[in-house]
């Protein structure tokens, strides 16, 4: 679809009514449409309606927790490089899709009238989205669905994100998927981050033809480009950035295992949407669904969600012991 297109299509689809008296609709970069979610509490965060992308979390600081790229082209068929793109029906290159598939690609429309979620959350900063496959859509992947994402910020500025995907197929088709939530952390140097929560786990090498290995060391460093797909990986990960005294903690639901990322230099400058020194203030750690591909029947329906929060963490002062992050409550 061209860009014109989305555009003038983006103001009608998202005429309905947002639920929440803390969401508000307006334009943002290109005058593609988005939605400001701000809580009373000081928190914020921004949703673009083109591939239900958040492209903005910030604290009750206003501090940016997320990392978009300064290059980032907020312009139809590209994905927007940075915040959280949602990578479905395809995460990766294996299948017949784009890489990450067309989700992210897509104009979404907001959900005026979602069906009830289950969970306790009492979040009352909240935006729905849906995403249903056009004509084009079955040409590329013959299933019928409905993708909803709720997008949220808790009452402690945590950002929530709630992702429900139903097979409408009438002829009675089940269909299979991979999916992730590629979320670009921002850190103040990946030098000095660390990742908890992954050590001893096996995890597929992007850079080695995705060869399977066991992960020996007792916290994730960087120092070079790093892509791998971590698999059945705990509920909890702490990314720990030394610098800011930052804990950003992941905290995921039917999302098994967990990609992580960083271009480093050479990649950095391969990628037109990406600052050749950007890969030095950013990490992807991804919720995500791929080793073992989510099949639903006719009918079914898959919840995946993902909960991000950010606490001050002085390691220093021996304040806030990594494990009790991740086995704490
Ligand atoms: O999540 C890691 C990864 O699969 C890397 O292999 C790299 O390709 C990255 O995603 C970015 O992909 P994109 O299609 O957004 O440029």
């Amino acid at each position: 679809m061209s860009s014109e297109k989305v555009l003038s299509s983006a103001s009608a689809s998202a005429s309905a009514p947002l639920a929440s008296p803390h969401a508000e609709l307006c334009r943002g970069i290109n005058g593609l449409d988005k939605v400001v979610l701000r809580d009373p509490r000081g928190s914020s965060a921004e949703v673009y309606l083109y591939g239900a992308h958040v492209t903005s979390w910030k604290n009750d600081h206003g501090e940016e927790l997320l990392f978009v790229s300064s290059k980032a082209i907020f312009k139809p068929p590209k994905a927007i490089r940075g915040g959280i793109p949602i990578c479905f029906p395809q995460f990766s290159n294996i299948g017949s899709l784009e890489q990450h598939g067309f989700a992210r690609n897509r104009l979404w429309t907001i959900d005026a009238d979602p069906p009830p979620f289950s969970t306790t959350s009492s979040s009352k900063t909240f935006v729905d989205l849906i995403l249903k496959p056009s004509e084009e859509d079955m040409k590329i992947w013959a299933h019928s669905f409905e993708f909803r994402l709720r997008v949220a910020l808790g009452p402690g500025g945590d950002l929530l994100l709630t992702s429900r995907i139903r097979n409408t197929s009438v002829d009675g088709k089940p269909f299979s998927f991979t999916f992730a939530y590629h979320t670009y952390f921002s850190v103040s140097d990946i030098s000095e981050v660390r990742v908890e929560g992954l050590e001893t786990l096996d995890y597929l090498d992007n850079l080695q033809n995705r060869e399977r290995f066991t992960e020996q060391g007792d916290a994730i460093t960087f120092e070079s480009e790093v892509d791998k797909i971590y698999l059945s990986t705990p509920t909890k990960i702490a990314i720990l950035d030394h610098e800011k005294k930052r804990t950003f903690v992941l905290r995921k639901d039917g999302l098994p295992d967990a990609v992580v990322w960083n271009p480093w230099d050479k990649k950095a400058k391969a990628m037109v949407d990406f600052g050749d020194e950007e890969y030095k203030h950013m990490l992807c750690v991804e919720a995500a669904a791929v080793e073992k591909p989510i099949t639903l029947k006719a009918g079914e329906e898959w919840k995946g969600r993902q909960e991000l929060s950010a606490v001050p963490s002085s390691y220093c002062s021996g304040q806030l012991d990594p494990q009790k992050v991740l086995h704490g409550s």
